[in-house]
């Protein structure tokens, strides 16, 4: 009988590519929170079409890696890293109550500031929010894991 992949093996070893585009990223005050989100996704968006209309410049096409140490942002074509964010420092999912295709993160940068991401994905942004959700609940299982296993 065919299973589903359980989401451990899921995000083991290279994990799980979605195609997507970034909208943009931008520096936030605050490490959670809808509002900010929204604003900051409204601002991005705002900035990229000014982007297209004024200069031609397309939203960067990139791929969204999810494996067990988080997120990373590839460039589409080299797969060249362009931001890798730690699991334990995505501080806020949000997805953009207008659009289907699109959601943001906050990060928690080494500095101690705080980063939002806004992503265009080429499907339903759900299945990529939906995907770190699990990573985050796979990631607390392996550490609750540890800890009773020292405890031992
Ligand atoms: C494109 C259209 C696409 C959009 C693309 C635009 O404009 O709005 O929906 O891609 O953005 O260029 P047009 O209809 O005038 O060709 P997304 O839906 O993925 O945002 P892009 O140029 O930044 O890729």
């Amino acid at each position: 009988m065919h299973k589903e992949k359980a989401p451990l093996n899921r995000f083991e070893g290279e994990g799980v590519d979605f195609k997507a585009k970034l909208i943009g990223h931008e520096e936030v005050a605050e490490p959670r929170g809808d509002k900010i989100c929204v604003d900051t996704m409204n601002k991005l968006k705002f900035i990229a079409q000014q982007n297209l209309r004024g200069s031609g410049i397309h939203k960067p096409r990139i791929i969204l890696n999810i494996n067990l140490t988080g997120l990373q942002i590839l460039d589409e074509k080299s797969r060249a890293v362009l931001h890798q964010h730690h699991v334990h420092r995505i501080s806020f999912i949000s997805r953009d109550p207008n659009d289907a295709r699109a959601f943001g993160y906050i990060y928690g940068k080494d500095d101690g500031k705080h980063e939002y991401f806004g992503i265009k994905t080429m499907q339903a942004a759900d299945q990529v929010v939906t995907a770190l959700k699990d990573l985050f609940q796979v990631v607390y299982e392996l550490k609750k894991k540890e800890i009773e296993g020292t405890e031992e």
